[in-house]
């Protein structure tokens, strides 16, 4: 296969007004036969139309304008192309009549079948896996959907935009006709047939329109659909608080099904969802399970807009509607719980998926496809912009580009004509990959009253990129004095320039400085004393920030920070440091002893009732394996393994009282509300319990034991039970048993109880593993099933990095089995291998191994072929 880049952008040779489609749906094969107005970009032209189509049987003639039919010489079909010949000058329509095979499609992509229905997945290029189309963005046309099907079998049809006739036909079939009236991408086509049922509700817009809205799932999951109907007003109404931004049809659908390679899809209207991201109730979902609807609930609507009624050029523009609405995602969830701790999870997420990206074969940069970092892009516009200013900009976005398909810097050009900014070198971030280091050195001047900064920043040469150029850096900055407190910032000298930082006359706390050159220097006046700087304040830019803060400077941060980001940045700091020395140590065979101040540290934290208590969790919480890894020259599992239960262990017991009190305070009596004070201090709880579990010792088994046996919702019985599976034994055997018998009817509960094992840390876990493959409630056809299992044993460290390769082996294994059922899963699990040069010789030897054993394998698919090449390359 050939790469395609950027820089091949061609604009399409014809466009597609409106779009018929008619399915007729069938056990043994689906009929679609497709209307399309075409018109020519430039009018006159004789260039061949060319149809994107995979799979699918191409029936009878040919037409055009009704009346003519292509002969065999006028077209052309391959594998994957159908191309058209001899067409007329002007406009026509053309009529294709085609037939596909949905229940064999176990792929996910295109038209499938999930659970006996029939559904949709055309992101990014489903759609030809349907009838032949121009499969890309920039083609945006009108649908009218025609489902015709067995009436008992499929009782609900449904398509985007709104239901405009239906009825019945012979033969025990119905119709039913949609209109869409908005122009739009075939990405966002969805089709959903079968038997379902809904939860209905409705939503007043601000303007006064009352919107239908509708969650479909199998008739028993209705209960559970109450939090997912919670979280869409919740959405609608934030959009139009916070962007102005209105829904515009009078018709909202979200339809639940159990097999999706994703989470979720933001087909106009008729959002697809994981059942995982909308089924939940007090019982079967824990918390998290709970944040990640809402999360996933907003991201699918916003994309309404944003993805939406504005969408993507092309594929490389990805990031455009992605980061963006990651972004807006991320900030709903922060409006409705937590700003700082969201944040917090949302940075973890970035260093424990994005950076060791960044950093291997697999870096590329946030164009095409990066959300995660796309989504700090955007919050960078907004920190150097405001919130006003950065609104200003996604109004003029909106104003100059709905309706359209446009790219990355038409976003950048709106949020700078708004502001009139100048954003030097910003869309750097688009185009250059890895992350950037970023150094500083501080010094005081105490006659001259001055503090200076002093950055230099490096951007590490990534595959194809060997060069960087310096990026634009925008550092949140605060001064702290010897107690903690706040210095008000006066001024800044920088570049032969002062800016002066109070604001008419009120004091300020926090700047930001844009740090746009290989070095620079910002140098403060009117501080009182040396102060300690916080720096990088909320996470300002996604970077590595090097400082040279004392431990004493980071103790004082920990402390008193009031910027909570920080705090608690300062505490993963000093805890980074600890366990790398810690790891030097185990790999020279020292004993291990933990810094008495670190455990000071944090029971000062533990025990500061003034703090927020989810905040408290995140705080006391280490930084994962991956992090430490991340940080070694040769990452080594089994030490940062070792030492990582070592200071868990050792934490646990020097603040056992603490815990367990902790425990004590926290425990619910009253229902379950998911709520920020309640799930706060869930959080807390079992972040304790879990430590003192750790312990193994009878009495605090017992205690959670007893916790697993008497709590009440999912958050709790499962953090207890994972607590007890940290420790091999007879006692973690039974409760394991206990919890799956329990849940054996619930796939979702079920899902978490294979995580949860094949995530472990035990000695030997693979052959665990390997038995629960062949498990009843395992099906290696079911993504989610596949994710919890195997994506959740390439978690961990220890066992699936075993240097006797017996973890590469087993996931070399799936990755081929896997790749002839579902090549996007397969891709997703190869993924695994791709920082395999990072480790030791005798485990490079053995990934890279399974890598060629991978890509020597007879019809590879091209998803998986691409990761496994690459990271060979
Ligand atoms: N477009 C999809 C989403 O935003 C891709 N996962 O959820
Ligand atoms: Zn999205």
């Amino acid at each position: 296969p050939k790469e395609i880049f950027l820089k091949d952008y061609k604009m399409p040779d014809y466009y597609f007004d409106s779009v018929d489609l008619n399915f007729s749906l069938g056990e043994e094969k689906t009929i679609v036969s497709s209307k399309i107005s075409v018109f020519p970009r430039v009018e006159g032209s004789s260039s061949p139309l060319v149809l994107d189509g995979t799979d699918l049987k191409l029936l009878s003639n040919i037409s055009i304008d009704s009346s003519l039919f292509l002969n065999e010489e006028d077209y052309n079909l391959d594998s994957c192309h159908l191309t058209l010949k001899s067409l007329p000058s002007g406009a026509f329509t053309l009529e294709i009549l085609t037939e596909m095979y949905p229940q064999k499609n176990t792929s996910l992509e295109g038209l499938y079948k999930s659970s006996g229905n029939f559904c949709t997945q055309c992101e990014a290029e489903g759609f030809r896996k349907i009838t032949f189309y121009q499969d890309r963005p920039d083609i945006m046309a009108k649908y009218r959907c025609c489902i015709e099907a067995d009436k008992s079998l499929y009782p609900v049809l449904l398509s985007n935009g709104n239901l405009t006739e239906q009825g019945d036909l012979e033969g025990n079939r119905h119709y039913a006709l949609w209109e869409d009236p908005f122009k739009k991408p075939c990405y966002l086509f969805a089709l959903v047939a079968g038997q379902l049922e809904s939860r209905d509700d409705t939503f007043t817009t601000r303007s006064g329109r009352k919107v239908a809205l509708r969650i479909w799932t199998p008739a028993q999951d209705v209960p559970k659909t109450a939090h997912a109907m919670y979280s869409l007003k919740a959405a609608m109404k934030w959009d139009e608080d916070v962007f102005g931004l209105e829904y515009d049809l009078d018709l909202f659908n979200i339809v639940a099904v159990p097999d999706f390679n994703m989470g979720a899809m933001e087909n106009k209207s008729l959002n697809i969802f994981n059942s995982r991201l909308v089924l939940a109730s007090p019982e079967t979902a824990s918390d998290a399970d709970y944040a990640a609807i809402l999360g996933v609930i907003g991201h699918e609507y916003f994309h309404n807009w944003t993805g939406n009624r504005v969408t993507c050029r092309d594929w490389f523009q990805l990031s455009l509607k992605e980061g963006l609405t990651v972004f807006r995602d991320q900030e709903f969830s922060s409006d409705m719980g937590s700003r700082p701790v969201k944040r917090i999870s949302d940075v973890s997420k970035l260093r424990n998926y994005q950076f060791p990206q960044d950093a291997g074969p697999m870096a590329h940069p946030v164009r095409p496809h990066s959300y995660i970092k796309g989504a700090e892009v955007v919050r960078m516009y907004k920190t150097l912009l405001g919130s006003q200013g950065f609104r200003n900009g996604m109004d003029l976005y909106f104003k100059r580009h709905d309706g359209q398909a446009v790219t990355c810097e038409d976003f950048y050009a709106a949020m700078r004509d708004a502001n009139n900014a100048d954003f030097a070198n910003f869309l750097l971030w688009y185009s250059q990959a890895g992350t950037p280091i970023v150094k500083v050195a501080s010094s005081y001047n105490a006659e001259a009253r001055t503090f200076s900064l002093k950055f230099s920043q490096e951007v590490p040469p990534t595959p194809g990129q060997p060069i960087k150029e310096p990026m634009f850096i925008p550092m949140a900055v605060g001064l702290l004095d010897s107690t903690g407190k706040e210095l008000p910032l006066s001024s800044v000298h920088h570049d032969g320039t002062v800016q002066s930082i109070a604001n008419n006359g009120q004091p300020v706390y926090t700047t930001v400085l844009r740090v746009t050159k290989k070095e620079e220097e910002f140098v403060f006046s009117d501080v009182s004393e040396r102060p300690i700087p916080s720096l990088l304040r909320g996470y300002s830019a996604p970077i590595r920030l090097e400082t040279d803060l004392t431990d004493s400077d980071l103790f004082l941060l920990l402390a008193y920070d009031s910027d909570e980001f920080n705090r608690w940045e300062a505490g993963q700091v000093l805890a980074r440091k600890l366990m790398l020395d810690l790891v030097a140590n185990f790999q020279q065979n020292k004993p291990l002893v933990l810094n008495p101040k670190f455990v000071i540290g944090l029971r000062r934290i533990l025990s500061d009732l003034s703090l927020d208590k989810e905040f408290v969790a995140k705080a006391i919480t280490l930084p994962g394996e991956g992090e430490i890894m991340d940080m070694m020259e040769v990452a080594d599992p089994d030490a940062v393994h070792a030492v990582r239960t070592f200071i868990r262990k050792q934490l646990a017991h020097e603040l056992k009282a603490e815990l367990l009190n902790t425990v004590e305070n926290n425990r619910s009596s009253e229902e379950y509300v998911f709520d920020h004070p309640n799930l706060s201090r869930r959080a807390l709880k079992n972040i304790a319990l879990a430590y003192l579990a750790s312990l193994e010792d009878s009495k605090c088994t017992e205690l959670v034991l007893n916790e697993y046996k008497t709590a009440t919702n999912m958050t709790e019985q499962f953090a207890a039970l994972a607590a007890i599976a940290q420790n091999p034994g007879k006692t973690r055997d039974d409760i394991l048993a206990d919890f799956y018998s329990k849940w054996q009817e619930d796939y979702l509960v079920v899902n978490k109880w294979f995580a949860l094992q094949a995530m472990s840390d035990v000695p030997g876990n693979v052959e665990n593993v390997r038995n629960l493959l062949s498990h009843p409630a395992f099906d290696l056809r079911n993504p989610n099933k596949v994710y919890s299992l195997i994506g959740g044993f390439c978690g961990s460290p220890v066992n699936f990095h075993a240097k006797d390769g017996s973890g590469y082996k087993f996931l070399g294994e799936i990755v081929m089995q896997l790749d002839k059922i579902n090549p996007q899963v397969a891709s997703r699990m190869v993924s695994a291998f791709s920082r395999w040069r990072r480790y030791d010789e005798t485990r490079q030897n053995l990934a890279k191994a399974q890598l060629e054993k991978i890509l020597s394998t007879n019809g590879l698919s091209e998803n998986v072929f691409e990761i496994a090449s690459k990271s060979l390359a």
